[in-house]
């Protein structure tokens, strides 16, 4: 990991060892699928997860689980302070102005309910419009068609072209003054574009709209800024970002948090209740009713450790090689197309292969130990854009390696031995 990210970059032996080393860190690596080493490119679902967050999550729950916030007892005290040091890692890694941006949440699924939910009812009534993109996951989609469908607002689509990459002068001429907020991905888990989000939401602000930016699949191959993007909320998965499952970050511009209502009541949300009335906590706990997800909280520090431990450089120029390889790989296949061709891409390649079904090719596929996901990713609107039911998806984290592209490549050469 101290191989800089330009020796690497002329070096391949040295990108090779750099991968190697970091293998070592997760130990699912070395399992066996039907007797083959598991080649796991399935990176978009979810990360594999280092040793470190494995050993943070059963420390806690050997040497410290107990309830946070609550307690005057020294295992209560012990874990809520691990627990809320995450939330300062949280902010310093993503650079919020205050940790009170940052709302713990199960993940991006829960943080676009929550703004799409309590923003919807602060700010958004009939005869309004709730803008987002024609590549979003279903995460960035029904949420806001709920919220459309309770309040008498319209949902408006900006379109993509045939690359895969939206269409920026039907994005601006779709903002106006009916427009209460924007829904945006980072980067598609279909097609794997990376969107020009710091401009989009430039061109939101103009018109003071406020943008969430669905990060889901960016924690994981960029490093995210949000003073930078000028983001009003950005949501994050810690599984996508080599933590675990169930716990994910809301970040959200205080001020804007602040005018919002809480999403759920219970515990922990409250500073005061009577039958009369209940007074509501401050930021963030506004937004965390009831117990969290402690040891989940703790396994997400652990992987922000890991990220943080990444030389940056080596992970951009590492997982672009592996994405151009596999994808003139793929082209040069006859009967491949792949699907998203846009300029900018991380971490995602997905193709189909002649009318051959993307199930049939991940079953095979499967057979020789290579995990990819097949299907509509949770993103149908992307497959009705191109005329297609499904595509077969290879997505990479950095522990990939070439040789696991090679892998995947004579794989989709036996798919084609058994369909022709
Ligand atoms: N947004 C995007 C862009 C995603 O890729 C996903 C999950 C979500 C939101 C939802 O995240 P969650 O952690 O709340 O479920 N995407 C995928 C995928 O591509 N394959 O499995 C899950």
């Amino acid at each position: 990991m101290m191989t800089s990210g330009t020796t690497l970059l002329q070096n391949d032996d040295a990108l090779q060892a750099w991968t190697m080393k970091l293998r070592e860190q997760f130990p699912i690596l070395n399992e066996h699928v039907h007797s083959k080493r598991l080649v796991y490119l399935d990176n978009a679902a979810t990360t594999q997860k280092p040793e470190s967050v494995l050993s943070a999550m059963e420390g806690y729950y050997r040497h410290l689980n107990s309830n946070i916030h609550r307690g005057v007892h020294f295992l209560s005290e012990q874990a809520t302070e691990a627990y809320e040091g995450v939330r300062e890692k949280l902010r310093s890694y993503i650079n919020a102005a205050a940790t009170g941006e940052i709302v713990f949440v199960r993940g991006t699924t829960e943080a676009i309910n929550l703004v799409a939910d309590s923003f919807g009812r602060a700010f958004v009534k009939a005869g309004d419009e709730v803008l987002i993109s024609g590549m979003e996951h279903h995460s960035n989609i029904v949420p806001w068609q709920l919220l459309c469908e309770r309040t008498g607002a319209s949902l408006k689509v900006a379109p993509i072209d045939d690359r895969g990459e939206i269409i920026v002068e039907e994005f601006e001429r779709l903002l106006n003054k009916r427009t209460r907020i924007v829904g945006l991905a980072h980067v598609s888990n279909a097609l794997g574009t990376v969107n020009p989000v710091k401009h989009l939401i430039d061109l939101a602000h103009r018109h003071d709209i406020p943008v969430l930016v669905d990060g889901a699949q960016a924690g994981p191959h960029l490093r995210i800024d949000v003073r930078d993007l000028d983001c009003d909320f950005y949501a994050l998965s810690a599984h996508k970002m080599y933590g675990p499952t169930g716990i994910g970050v809301l970040y959200g511009k205080q001020r804007l948090l602040e005018s919002m209502p809480p999403y759920q009541g219970g515990g922990d949300m409250i500073r005061s209740v009577t039958f009369e009335k209940t007074v509501f906590n401050d930021l963030p706990y506004k937004f965390e009713a009831g117990t969290p997800s402690i040891a989940e909280g703790i396994g997400f520090g652990a992987a922000l450790d890991f990220l943080t431990s990444l030389d940056w450089r080596a992970v951009s120029v590492h997982e672009h090689s592996l994405l151009e390889k596999a994808s003139d790989a793929l082209c040069n296949i006859p009967g491949v197309r792949i699907i998203g061709t846009a300029r900018e891409k991380a971490g995602v390649v997905s193709f189909v292969l002649n009318d051959v079904h993307p199930h049939d090719i991940g079953t095979i596929l499967d057979q020789e130990g290579i995990a990819v996901r097949t299907g509509h990713h949770c993103a149908q609107p992307v497959m009705l854009r191109y005329g297609i039911p499904a595509t077969v998806r290879a997505s990479f984290a950095v522990y990939n390696t070439k040789e696991e592209i090679e892998a995947l490549i004579r794989g989709i050469y036996r798919v084609k031995e058994v369909f022709h």
